[in-house]
């Protein structure tokens, strides 16, 4: 037992990913990796021009090329339906169909598919398609007095009399942020198989929400949900890039249906920039007042994302703002510009990332106008409770985060003058942010299957995306029943497997290990059951309550040795198998209530009488040349509340790799647009820079998360995006203490610091 016990790793405990070693030895198989029979490929024609109309596509030459099977534009369009958006309670992000007409509304857009028996074929072909346009003057930058504005009425702030209040104040700022266009890039970009076989589509699609996928094609193609499967075990990364499938995946569905081939289409790098969104631009004024003491009393606070023409996608500028402090005069408003771009969609931390540079940037002026330390300051503004929800905290150890970030720092050793601090060449600077993320829930379903081994299989559409989702869900079903976490199968990412909802807003975790837990706790009884009622036990008819799960057995607690071992239990039960469907849906909910909460968004929630967030403290060391303007990120130190984490070596890596995304966000990463015609100009990794290994200096991440039972059922608060939240900023105010320069606008790039 004490072997066994050691080797357990239940929830909560340390260890490292199970999917792990079949990434790295190349077994794991990603969405194009998979090779159907008869398989053709499908290769998307972007337009060249950003508004107007096409008036003319030649596609003889390519139809006429070696292996090309097929050339689909709006001239001989294949018919795809419009999809529901995630607003309207559907999961579409954008609501745009492909070659149904002849209108352009942004560079890049994909407004045609050859399909050839090669990619090089259909490559080759679609180089041969000519098309000529009749141009509009395209709007490019958000603000664009001529691109219409939106407001964004749910995420409004109305506290207080803010106005007034700012009027009063004694001391008081005002100023502009913005930030670029910014790509998710992950790793494996969008690719996918389309597969029509007796009158069911199976689509391989990287998907961090398969089933919301599998209603976006349902409605795409004009079939049942029931017809259309999609399968995802593996995500090579998505970042908010892919809760859903884009228009490349409803082309391959509609050529694959028409020709009755599997169809592969694989977007090229530079298409992926405008096959779908990434993160929009956004502009932000926030002003704010004082009193000389360092009491913030009034935030006013106006934001813009852009969109597309067609879709509205608010990037809420606002989302942190009337909530990490204490302030009681809050007004905001977020708005939204269509501009002829695709439409942007989510990319970590979508709001709480813009709105924390905004706010801890300019908390970081305030402090310097007050003269207070920006630790201090915020410490004199600390939010007792939810100003803006007017509700309880569930929990929140944000002062253990600062106390602990600040004293691994060495913050106590900061000079506070900009340009005090140098070594050699070098300008020292010391920055902080604070970070914060929701908690959100969803219900989901999960099934637990024994094998006539002892086996364990724990199912689950949910997706793992290089989080951590099949490790934490084997050591939650492991922590219930008593068996080593390795000894645990878990399946995930395809929608035969039950039901789940979508690995976006850091919420797939808690809604898992939920999922899992409660259907561990059914299996426990179903095996009680059969150890005491089954006339062939040799625990039959001793009294449930006496009884305890150890060592993959159920056993007599008093006597352990007394025991039958789980595989015993598959077998009294008649069969090969002993299996239990559950999960957090109210027992009473319908099937349709179940497929809607997971085909839609429409069933997340927030915890309602508390509010329930993670936090974080960022502390960040740059260094600036002070003759060539170049910042080096020396040191990140952080402290994280992200509640009870379920696998805390799994967090970590999760925490560090926000953090390394947001160092990128603050110093590198900004799409370039063509003023002359709309069109991404660094669409590809060589000049859209991320941050790489040799950007990334030391990294301290401190856990200082207790459970907080009021956020989820297993104590757990959201992990995946918090750690890009107020990095921006962070580095921001650290440039600033550096070289007394403040540069509002992101990348920090070395031009702006000259
Ligand atoms: N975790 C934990 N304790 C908790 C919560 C989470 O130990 N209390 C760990 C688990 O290993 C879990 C992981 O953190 O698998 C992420 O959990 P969670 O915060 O619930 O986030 P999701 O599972 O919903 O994952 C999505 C989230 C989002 S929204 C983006 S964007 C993002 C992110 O995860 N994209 C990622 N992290 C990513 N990591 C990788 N490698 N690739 C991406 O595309
Ligand atoms: Mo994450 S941006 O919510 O997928």
């Amino acid at each position: 037992m004490d072997t066994a016990e050691k080797n357990f790793q239940a929830l909560g405990e340390k260890r490292e990913r199970g999917d792990g070693v079949v990434k790295v030895t190349g077994q794991a198989k990603y969405a194009v990796e998979y090779q159907p029979e008869n398989v053709a490929y499908g290769v998307v024609i972007q337009s060249t021009v950003a508004s107007g109309r096409i008036i003319r596509m030649e596609t003889e030459k390519a139809r006429q090329a070696p292996g090309v099977l097929a050339v689909y534009t709006h001239l001989n369009s294949l018919k795809i339906n419009k999809p529901t958006g995630i607003a309207d309670g559907g999961a579409a992000q954008s609501t745009y169909t492909p070659i149904q007409d002849d209108k352009i509304i942004h560079n890049g857009q994909n407004i045609g598919l050859v399909v050839a028996e090669t990619f090089e074929q259909a490559t080759w072909a679609a180089s041969l398609v000519e098309t000529e346009y009749e141009t509009e003057p395209a709007l490019i930058y958000p603000d664009d007095p001529r691109a219409e504005r939106k407001e964004n009425s749910s995420t409004n702030i109305d506290l207080g009399d803010a106005h007034q209040a700012m009027a009063q104040a004694e001391v008081r700022i005002n100023a502009r942020y913005a930030t670029p266009r910014e790509y998710n890039t992950p790793m494996e970009p969008h690719a996918c198989i389309a597969s029509w076989q007796d009158d069911r589509m199976t689509v391989w699609e990287p998907s961090q929400w398969v089933m919301g996928a599998q209603k976006e094609i349902a409605e795409w193609l004009g079939i049942a949900v029931s017809q259309v499967r999609i399968i995802s075990p593996y995500v090579g990364g998505g970042f908010g890039s892919k809760p859903v499938p884009y228009t490349h995946v409803a082309l391959a569905c509609v050529a694959s249906r028409a020709l009755g081939r599997p169809i592969k289409v694989s977007l090229t790098r530079p298409q992926t920039f405008t096959g779908l969104g990434g993160r929009p631009a956004t502009i932000q004024n926030l002003e704010m007042g004082a009193s000389r003491d360092g009491k913030i009393l009034a935030i006013i606070h106006d934001g813009l994302s852009d969109t597309s023409m067609i879709d509205t996608f608010a990037e809420g500028t606002n989302k942190a703002t009337g909530r990490l402090y204490a302030v009681p005069n809050v007004y905001s408003r977020h708005y939204v510009a269509a501009i002829n771009t695709v439409t942007p969609g989510w990319m970590r931390a979508p709001g709480e990332n813009p709105s924390t540079y905004g706010l801890e940037v300019a908390m970081d002026e305030m402090a310097y106008e007050l003269g207070i330390d920006p630790l201090a300051f915020r410490l004199r503004n600390w939010a007792d409770h939810d100003y803006q929800l007017n509700a309880p905290w569930s929990t929140r150890r944000l002062k253990e985060a600062y106390a602990a970030a600040a004293e691994a720092f060495g913050w106590d050793k900061r000079s506070m003058a900009p340009r005090s601090m140098r070594e050699g060449r070098e300008l020292i600077g010391w920055g902080m942010a604070t970070a914060t993320y929701p908690v959100s829930r969803s219900p989901a379903e999960a099934k637990l299957i024994f094998h006539s081994d002892g086996s364990l299989v724990v199912q689950s559409a949910g997706a793992d995306i290089g989080t951590g989702t099949y490790t934490i869900l084997a050591q939650t079903a492991a922590e219930v029943l008593q068996i080593p976490s390795r000894q645990i199968r878990v399946e995930l990412g395809d929608t035969d497997l039950p039901r789940a909802g979508v690995a976006g807003g850091s919420q797939l975790a808690g809604n898992l290990t939920a999922a899992v837990h409660k259907t561990a706790e059914a299996m426990r009884e179903k095996l009680f059951t059969l150890a005491t009622e089954s006339p062939g036990s040799p625990l039959f008819q001793v009294e449930r309550e006496q009884l305890v799960l150890r060592d993959g057995a159920v056993r007599v607690k008093s006597q352990p040795e007394r025991a039958v071992s789980y595989d015993k239990l598959v077998k009294l039960n008649d069969s090969l198998t002993l299996s239990v469907l559950s999960g957090t849906f109210s027992p009473d909910e319908s099937e349709e209530d179940r497929d809607q909460a997971v085909h839609s968004m429409s069933k997340m929630t927030r915890p309602e009488a508390f509010s329930a967030h993670s936090w974080g403290a960022q502390f960040v060391e740059v260094r600036v040349d002070e003759d060539f303007g170049t910042v080096r990120v020396k040191r990140l130190v952080s402290a994280f509340d992200s509640g009870r984490l379920y696998n805390p070596q799994l967090a970590r890596s999760q925490w560090i790799g926000g953090m390394v995304m947001g160092l990128g966000q603050a110093l590198l990463e900004g799409g370039v647009i063509d003023p002359r015609n709309a069109r991404v100009i660094n669409n590809n990794l060589a000049d859209y820079l991320i941050a790489v290994n040799a950007d990334v200096p030391e990294i301290v991440a401190i856990d200082v998360g207790e459970p907080d039972y009021h956020a989820t059922l297993m104590g757990g608060k959201a992990v995946g995006e918090l750690g890009i939240v107020g990095m921006a900023a962070a580095i921001s105010n650290a440039v600033y203490h550096a070289t007394g320069k403040r540069v509002r606008d992101l990348p920090l790039s070395l031009d702006k610091l000259i």
